[in-house]
């Protein structure tokens, strides 16, 4: 028998009943993710990777077919497609919700048609037309704040005030989805970690993570970032345990959904500091 199709307002539902931040697993089909661990050539070595982080524990796949990486190419759609679509068919009875990570239009439109209940969007769903490929669905969408393109955006980023400016965005971009018929209950915010951002830049959003999740839910993703590199003065392959406590710090600052390369590892950690914390399995 058929596996049952997780419903489009999934992620609705999963944020509204959790005591505790969902993982987001990360599996990218591309040549040039930052982190090998998580970069898979093949749709089939990519979705056995994402079947292996549903065991682990996660509550969401997030699917990428293009890098966002500091000087990373942008991708044609039709080879976002190309990347994306494998892996995103042969995941849909999985049980989880799929969210798509993409920047453009024409790759949400085909990935919400094929059961995908979440968009993640590093640029907030400012390309034309993908408010609207958005707003006809009952799918959640992530906002992301990133100042300038992945190609250059690392050259030589600038803030007058980095949090009042990320949220005067985020909060704007909430406007134009409320506006374009996105309800509040599906957007999640995010202030993007490393998307033009300097070293204390992200220090001072990560410090503002209580303030931004009165936005809406907050996804974070610290994992493996070259911040987290700056802090421990280790490459990107040896962030585990860095990233781990990044995780635990900001779910202890109301992260909503943690957006991680290693959804085992976070698990056991939030496992045992909230049951520290006195809170139950
Ligand atoms: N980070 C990356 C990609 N997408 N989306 C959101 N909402 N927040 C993030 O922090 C974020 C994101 C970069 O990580 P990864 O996908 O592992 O690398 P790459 O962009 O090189 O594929």
């Amino acid at each position: 028998m058929a596996p049952d199709p997780v419903p489009a307002n999934a992620v609705i539902a999963a944020l509204a009943q959790r005591r505790w931040p969902l993982l987001m697993g990360i599996v990218n089909v591309t040549p040039d993710s930052f982190h090998d661990g998580s970069r898979f050539a093949s749709p089939g070595d990519a979705a056995e990777h994402a079947r292996r982080l549903i065991d682990e524990g996660a509550d969401i796949i997030d699917l990428g077919g293009e890098s966002t990486r500091p000087g990373a190419q942008p991708v044609a759609a039709d080879e976002e497609l190309r990347r994306v679509m494998p892996v995103l068919e042969a995941l849909c009875g999985a049980g989880v919700p799929l969210s798509v990570d993409t920047r453009q239009p024409a790759v949400m439109r085909a990935a919400l048609a094929a059961g995908a209940t979440m968009i993640n969007d590093v640029s907030a769903l400012r390309a034309p037309g993908a408010l609207e490929a958005v707003a006809g669905t009952d799918a959640s969408v992530c906002l992301m704040h990133m100042q300038g393109e992945p190609r250059t955006m690392q050259e030589a980023p600038r803030y007058a005030d980095v949090v009042g400016e990320v949220t005067a965005f985020l909060e704007a971009r909430i406007g134009a989805c409320l506006a374009a018929g996105i309800s509040r209950q599906r957007i999640v915010v995010d202030p993007g970690f490393g998307f033009g951002k300097r070293f204390e830049d992200n220090l001072a959003l990560a410090g503002a993570l209580p303030s931004l999740a009165k936005l809406a839910p907050v996804l974070v993703g610290l994992s493996r970032k070259s911040m987290i590199g700056a802090m421990t003065g280790r490459a990107a392959a040896d962030r585990l345990a860095g990233s781990v406590s990044a995780a635990l710090w900001a779910a202890r600052r109301g992260a909503a959904i943690l957006r991680v390369h290693d959804v085992a590892a976070t698990r056991d950690a939030l496992a045992v500091w909230r049951q520290l914390e006195g809170e139950g399995r």
